[in-house]
C-alpha cells in the first residue's frame, strides 16, 4: 500500500465553490447526479482529478456537454479542462444495501444513512475528497414515500413535494462551505423528539432527535444534553449555533460513536438511547459527553476544519478537551478528571508504548482510518489542557477567541492553533511543539531530599522520553507540573501550589524554610500526561491519600500505593496488604468525601495497568495478586462494606451526581463483599439483580454474579438475556459482561458465545462487545495455550471482509507481544503473520498487523 506523508501536502489544484447533488434513492441502486462548479486554484495547469471508490461512471458532462475524454487512473476520475472555471457533472449508481463497510451511503435497519469521515464521500460520488476543498452544498433527494417518509440532509430544508408515482422529494441547502467529509443524508421511517433553543443573539433553533418510533421514549436525555451543550459553548467559549435547525439521527450500525456532519449529526444509537431500565449511569454520562462532543465540533471541526488529515487532532484533541470540560462542569470535576486519566492510561499509554505509537500530529499513514486513535483524541486533549494550564484561563480564552476570529471558514493546521496561543499570551511555545511531533509517554523521576538542620528541601526532576517506532532519540519536553509540599508531622501544607515548567532533561528545585520533613505532592490534577516515578514511601503515599488537598493527587497516591503493592506481590509474592487496607479504611471513614470520589479511590488498578508497570507481563500472577488483595480488602473491611451497602441504598431512581455517587459506591461495596467470600453475597446480589429499578444496579449485580461461582449465576445470565431480548444495546452488555469475565473459563465461554445466534460481526457494537472486550481481558485473552490469540485472529479475518475499519481497530491486543514471555510472544506473532499473509487483506488491517510485527 501507498504511504501518504505530511511533508507532501500540496494545495488543491481545483476548488469546488458549489456542489449540487441529486439522489434518486433506492437501497439496491441509488443514482447520484453531481454538479460541481470548479475553479482552478493557482497556476496549476493540470486536469481535474476526482476521487472515487467502487462506483461505475455512467456519464460525464462539462459545461452541459457530454464528454468522453475522461480517464480513470485507478479509481481517480481525470477530466481534462481547458479553462479556469467549469461546471462538471457526473452520474453514478451505488448499492447502499451491499455496503457492509458502513462508509459512504449504506442501510442500517431499513434507514439509509451516510458516514463520510474520513474518505467515505468518494464512495458516494466523484469529488476531490480532501478536507481543504470547501464547498457550498445543495441536495435533492427523491425516494419512495412509504419506505422513506423522512428525508434529511445538511443545513436548512428549502422545499419538498410529492410525485404521483409513490415517491416524494426534499431539497436541503447548507449555506456554510464545508469539506466533503461533513456531508450527510438520511432517509427512513423515523420519529422525532423535538426541542428548541434560543441562542444568545436571539436566533431560534429547532432541534430534532430522530429515531425509530419505538425508541422515542429513550431520547429525552440526549435532547437535554444537547441544550446544555449549546448553552455551555456560548457561556464558556462565546460560540453560538449558526443554522435554523439542528438534527441528530440514531442508527444501530455505526463504526464510530457519532459524526458531526453540519447540522445533521449521525449517531451510533448507543450514544443517544437511554432510560433507567436499559442504560447505566456510565451510559448516561457517555451520551451527554458524545452529544456535547459532536455539537462542539460545529465550531471546532466544521466552521474551522483541518487542512489535511495529519491535522486531525486540531479538531479532535480540542473537541475532546471541550467535552471533558463540559462534563466536568455537570458534576464532580475531580471524579471526571480521574475517569479521564484512567481512560488515558488504559488506552493511550499502551498505544504510545507499543508498535503503533505515533505523534499527535503524525508524519505518515497508509490508511487514515487507523489514526482515529487515543493518541489523536485523548493525548491531543491533554496537549490543549497543558496549553490552557500554561496560559491560564484569561489568556487561553483570548487565544481561542483569536483562533475562531482568524480561522473561521478555513481549513487550518495544528500550527495555526499553537500560534494563536502564542500571539494571545505573548508566550513562546517553540519547545512545547515537541508534544505534536514526538511520540511516547515521558517518564519523570522525582526525588526529594531534605536537610533537616538547614530547612532546605531539594527536588530533583529528570525526564526521559522512550524511543518509539521511527523516533529512536528524543529531546526533553515541556512539562507543566503542579506541585506542593506537605509536612509529614503536622499534615500542614508547607508551600503554596506551584506550577513548574520543566523543559530540561534534569532540573533541581530548591525550597527554603522547610521546617519539617516534607512529602511531595506532584503532577497535581494530572497537569502533565506523564508517568511519574518517585521515591515516595508507602507511608508517604498513605499520608497523601488521606491529607492531600488536591483530589486527583489524593486518588493518585492511593493508586500508587496499590500499584506498588501489586507489583511487589506479582514479582516476589510479597504480602504488603496491610498498608492498603489501612489507607482504604481511612478513605471510607472520611465523612467529608464525595461518595463518587470514594468509590473511585478505593478501586484497585486494572490487571492491564499492573501489567504495564512490569518488564514482562505475567497475566496469571497479576490476576492472582490482584484477587488476593481484593480478598484482603473485602475480608478485613467486611463490616464497612456491608454498612456502605446498606447506607447507600436509595428510594426511587434519580439521575444526579449525588445519586450516581451513591450507586457507584454501593456497587463497589458489593464487589468487595463478593471478594470477601462472605456466604450471603450470592443471595444479596440476586436480590439486587431482581429488585433493581435501574440498569446501573442490575448490571452491577449481574457482573458480580457472572464473575463468581455463585449458584445464582446461570439464572442471572439467563434472566438478563430474556428480559432484554430484542434490545440490542442491552444484549451487547450481556455479551460484554461475559467477555470481561474474571473466571477461569472466560476464554472458552467467549469462543462459544461467538456461535450464539445473536452474535454477528456485521454490527460493530456487537463485534466490539464480544471480540473487542475480550481483547482487553488481559488474563483470558493471554491464556498460555494461545486460544485467545487464535480466536481474535479468526474473528478479525472474517470481519475484515465486511468492515475493514472496525476489524483494524480490534487488532492492537495482538501487537503487545513484546510485553510477554517468549512462548506467548511466538504465538501472537504467528497469528499476526497469518493475518498479514491473508490474500485480499484490507489496507486497514494490513497496516496495523504489519506495523505490529515490525
Ligand atoms: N469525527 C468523529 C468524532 O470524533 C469521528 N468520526 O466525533
Ligand atoms: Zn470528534
Amino acid at each position: 500500500p501507498q504511504t501518504i506523508r505530511r511533508g507532501d501536502y500540496r494545495p488543491p489544484a481545483w476548488m469546488v465553490p458549489e456542489t449540487r447533488l441529486d439522489f434518486d434513492l433506492d437501497p439496491a441502486a441509488t443514482r447520484v447526479h453531481a454538479t460541481l462548479t470548479v475553479t482552478r486554484n493557482g497556476a496549476d495547469a493540470g486536469p481535474l482529478r476526482l476521487d472515487g471508490a467502487g462506483q461505475a461512471v455512467q456519464a460525464v458532462r462539462v459545461d452541459g456537454v457530454a464528454v468522453d475524454d475522461w480517464a480513470l487512473e485507478g479509481e481517480t476520475l481525470i477530466v481534462p479542462l481547458a479553462g479556469d472555471a467549469h461546471v462538471v457533472e457526473t452520474e453514478v449508481t451505488i448499492a447502499p444495501d451491499r455496503n457492509t463497510q458502513l462508509m459512504g451511503l449504506y442501510a442500517s435497519g431499513g434507514i439509509l444513512c451516510t458516514q463520510c469521515e474520513a474518505e467515505g464521500f468518494r464512495r458516494i460520488t466523484y469529488f476531490p475528497d480532501r478536507p481543504d476543498v470547501l464547498s457550498r452544498y445543495s441536495v435533492r433527494m427523491t425516494a419512495d414515500r412509504a419506505r422513506y417518509p423522512v428525508l434529511l440532509s445538511n443545513g436548512d430544508p428549502v422545499a419538498s413535494g410529492v410525485q404521483d408515482d409513490g415517491r416524494h422529494w426534499a431539497e436541503w441547502n447548507d449555506p456554510f462551505p464545508k469539506p466533503s467529509y461533513l456531508f450527510a443524508l438520511v432517509a427512513g421511517e423515523l420519529a422525532v423528539n423535538r426541542g428548541s433553543f434560543t441562542t444568545q443573539s436571539g436566533r431560534a433553533v429547532e432541534l430534532g432527535i430522530w429515531v425509530r418510533a419505538t425508541d422515542l421514549p429513550r431520547t429525552d436525555h440526549a435532547l437535554h444534553a444537547l441544550k446544555l451543550s449549546m448553552a455551555w459553548d456560548e457561556r464558556v467559549y462565546g460560540r453560538e449555533y449558526d443554522l435554523d435547525v439542528f438534527n441528530i439521527v440514531a442508527v444501530d450500525d455505526f463504526n464510530f460513536g457519532a459524526m458531526e456532519n453540519k447540522g445533521l449529526n449521525i449517531f451510533n444509537s448507543r450514544y443517544i438511547l437511554a432510560d433507567p431500565d436499559t442504560a447505566t449511569d456510565y451510559d448516561y454520562d457517555a451520551i451527554a459527553a458524545v452529544v456535547a462532543h459532536e455539537y462542539f465540533h460545529n465550531w471546532t471541526g466544521n466552521r474551522i476544519t483541518c487542512r489535511d488529515w495529519f491535522q486531525l487532532s486540531l479538531k479532535e484533541g480540542f473537541t475532546v478537551y471541550r467535552d471533558q470540560s463540559f462534563s466536568a462542569d455537570q458534576g464532580s470535576a475531580a471524579v471526571k478528571r480521574i475517569e479521564d486519566v484512567r481512560g488515558l492510561r488504559a488506552s493511550q499509554f499502551p498505544e504510545d508504548a507499543g508498535p503503533l505509537a505515533h505523534p499527535v500530529r503524525p508524519e505518515a499513514y497508509q490508511e487514515i482510518n487507523n489514526f482515529y486513535t487515543a493518541t489523536i483524541y485523548n493525548k491531543g486533549a491533554e496537549l490543549i489542557r497543558m496549553m490552557a494550564t500554561i496560559l491560564g484561563p484569561t489568556d487561553f480564552r483570548a487565544a481561542t477567541d483569536l483562533y475562531f476570529r482568524e480561522f473561521d471558514g478555513t481549513a487550518a493546521t495544528c500550527e495555526d492553533f499553537v500560534r494563536c496561543m502564542e500571539r494571545a499570551s505573548g508566550r513562546d511555545l517553540s519547545r512545547f511543539r515537541l508534544w505534536y511531533s514526538q511520540a511516547g509517554t515521558p517518564r519523570l523521576s522525582a526525588s526529594l531530599l531534605h536537610s533537616a538542620g538547614g530547612g532546605r528541601a531539594t527536588l530533583r526532576l529528570a525526564q526521559h522520553v522512550p524511543a518509539t517506532p521511527g523516533q529512536p532519540i528524543k529531546a526533553p519536553m515541556v512539562l507543566p507540573l503542579k506541585l506542593r509540599l506537605f509536612g509529614a508531622e503536622t499534615g500542614r501544607p508547607l508551600t503554596e501550589e506551584r506550577l513548574v515548567l520543566l523543559d530540561e532533561a534534569d532540573e533541581t528545585l530548591v525550597f527554603e524554610a522547610v521546617t519539617e520533613r516534607p512529602v511531595l505532592s506532584i503532577n497535581r490534577g494530572f497537569s502533565a500526561p506523564v508517568v511519574v516515578e518517585s521515591d515516595r514511601s508507602a507511608a508517604d503515599l498513605a499520608f497523601l491519600s488521606a491529607q492531600d488537598d488536591d483530589p486527583f493527587a489524593r486518588y493518585e497516591a492511593m493508586q500508587q500505593l496499590m500499584l506498588d503493592t501489586l507489583v511487589a506481590a506479582t514479582i516476589s509474592g510479597e504480602d504488603r496488604h496491610q498498608a492498603v487496607v489501612d489507607a482504604v479504611a481511612n478513605t471510607l471513614d472520611d465523612p467529608e468525601l464525595d461518595r463518587a470520589f470514594v468509590a473511585e479511590a478505593v478501586l484497585l488498578p486494572s490487571e492491564a495497568f499492573v501489567g504495564d508497570q512490569l518488564a514482562e507481563v505475567d497475566p496469571e500472577a497479576i490476576h492472582q495478586a490482584r484477587e488476593a488483595l481484593r480478598r484482603a480488602l473485602g475480608g478485613a473491611l467486611h463490616d464497612r462494606w456491608a454498612h456502605l451497602y446498606a447506607a447507600n441504598a436509595q428510594g426511587g431512581y434519580v439521575y444526579s451526581p449525588e445519586a450516581k455517587g451513591k450507586r457507584r459506591l454501593r456497587n463497589v461495596a458489593l464487589g468487595y463483599l463478593a471478594a470477601s467470600g462472605a456466604p450471603e453475597v450470592g443471595a444479596l446480589a440476586w436480590r439486587q439483580f431482581e429488585a433493581a429499578d435501574n440498569m446501573t444496579d442490575r448490571q452491577a449485580a449481574l457482573n458480580t454474579l457472572a464473575n463468581g461461582d455463585f449458584a445464582e449465576r446461570p439464572a442471572a445470565l439467563d434472566a438478563f438475556y430474556r428480559r432484554y431480548a430484542g434490545n440490542s444495546l442491552v444484549i451487547d452488555k450481556w455479551f460484554q459482561t461475559q467477555a470481561l469475565s474474571t473466571r477461569d473459563d472466560a476464554a472458552d465461554a467467549v469462543v462459544a458465545l461467538a456461535r450464539h445466534p445473536d452474535f454477528t460481526l456485521a454490527n460493530p457494537n456487537r463485534a466490539r462487545a464480544l471480540v473487542g472486550a475480550f481483547g482487553v481481558n488481559q488474563r483470558a485473552f493471554n491464556r498460555a495455550d494461545g486460544a485467545g490469540y487464535r480466536f481474535l485472529a479468526d474473528q478479525l479475518l472474517q470481519l475484515d471482509r465486511l468492515n475493514p475499519q472496525t476489524a483494524a481497530k480490534l487488532l492492537p491486543p495482538l501487537g503487545r507481544w513484546r510485553r510477554f514471555d517468549a512462548p506467548r510472544a511466538a504465538l501472537m506473532r504467528a497469528e499476526l503473520e497469518r493475518i498479514v499473509a491473508q490474500p485480499g487483506l484490507s489496507k486497514d488491517l494490513f497496516e496495523q498487523a504489519s506495523k505490529s510485527l515490525a
